[in-house]
């Protein structure tokens, strides 16, 4: 296997691309898919001050290193979501990353600890909620997300969401024919009605480029899998996507950015029509989505934009603090409903 720019020992194959490449030029092919993908979706400028959430996982890891090693001027934003030790592995996967990647490139970390601020958690708003965890979750993390950029007057919010994820919401939002998220499924949202902007740079990337990425950076990452995703959607669609790129290298490429070419602006009526919010069919990793908010007023509690009385984040948390904690073994997804 050769490096198809200088010939030498390739460290990896892109299948989708006919590519094998060695280390210094894959880590300069993934540098200069991002570039291409801010560039060709317009999602920043230089000087812009960008604020990137970390979860400690590969992906977002992974672009705030790219982010920074591109000069963009990016903070990192973890959120504690109190899971059990998955959670604590995750933390000490982001602080460690910040101390030896970050803070040398003048990047700092913002932390949000649910517990802490919020006397909730997302096992306990589960259960007390009777919501799929990833639902609990999902509503926490984007209110918490647009507040810290919205609050540190950040240009946009950008999240680690490569091309196997995109593809497989994709996925999701057409076999049930979610035309709203459809319509607002685009890898650069831009601020209104009291959002932030929002970009993924990270969608010509696939998961596996960003765990190479990781290991050739030398960036320790948390590698172990949610407890609370077991069984939800998002994995099995990827499951179902990755048998089809097995046949067909480049399928989950054309899917998804044969979208964005030829069909997200069909479904952008049905998007407008469901009025403000920015969810685009991904409040967790399970697809589900249940709280697009309109624009119409204020929340009365926290100020974000709402067409309640009371956002779905205030909401969850005057049910479930006071709470005792719930373990994360406790949780048990809901039954699945039976299909015909
Ligand atoms: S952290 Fe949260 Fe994911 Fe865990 S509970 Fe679901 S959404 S799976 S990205
Ligand atoms: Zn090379
Ligand atoms: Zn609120």
């Amino acid at each position: 296997m050769k490096c198809k720019v200088c010939s030498g020992p390739g460290v990896i194959d892109i299948r989708r691309h006919n590519a094998n490449f060695c280390s210094e030029h894959f880590l300069r092919y993934c540098r200069q898919q991002v570039e291409k993908v801010i560039h060709e979706f317009r999602m920043a400028s230089p000087g812009e001050r960008l604020l990137v959430a970390v979860s400690g996982g590969k992906d977002s890891l992974a672009l705030w290193d790219l982010l920074l090693e591109l000069g963009y001027e990016a903070d990192g934003l973890y959120v504690g979501l109190g899971i059990g030790d998955y959670s604590v592995e995750s933390a000490r996967q982001v602080k460690a990353f910040t101390d030896r990647f970050a803070a040398p490139r003048g990047g700092s970390l913002i932390e949000v600890d649910l517990r802490e601020t919020y006397d909730i958690d997302v096992p306990t708003a589960a259960k007390v909620g009777k919501r799929v965890p990833c639902s609990a979750c999902g509503l926490s993390k984007r209110h918490l997300f647009d507040k810290a950029a919205i609050d540190g007057g950040y240009d946009a919010l950008v999240t680690g969401h490569n091309l196997d994820d995109e593809a497989a919401v994709l996925y999701g939002n057409v076999m049930r024919w979610q035309t709203a998220y459809l319509g607002r499924q685009r890898p650069h949202l831009p601020a209104e009605n009291g959002f932030p902007r929002k970009i993924k740079p990270l969608v010509r990337l696939s998961e596996r480029e960003m765990a190479a990425y990781c290991v050739l950076r030398g960036i320790d990452y948390q590698i172990d899998e949610c407890p609370m995703a077991v069984g939800n959607k998002h994995l099995q669609y990827k499951a179902a996507l990755n048998m089809a790129e097995e046949d067909t290298p480049g399928m989950k490429q054309a899917f998804y950015f044969g979208f964005l070419r030829e069909a997200v602006d069909r479904f952008a009526p049905d998007a407008a029509a469901r009025e403000g919010g920015q969810s685009n069919g991904e409040p967790g990793s399970d697809g589900s989505t249940n709280d697009a908010e309109g624009s119409l007023g204020l929340c009365q509690r926290c100020g974000s934009p709402t067409n309640n009385e009371v956002c779905s984040f205030c909401t969850l948390v005057e049910r479930t603090s006071g709470h005792d904690p719930v373990p994360v073994e406790l949780v048990r997804r809901p039954a699945k409903r039976r299909q015909r």
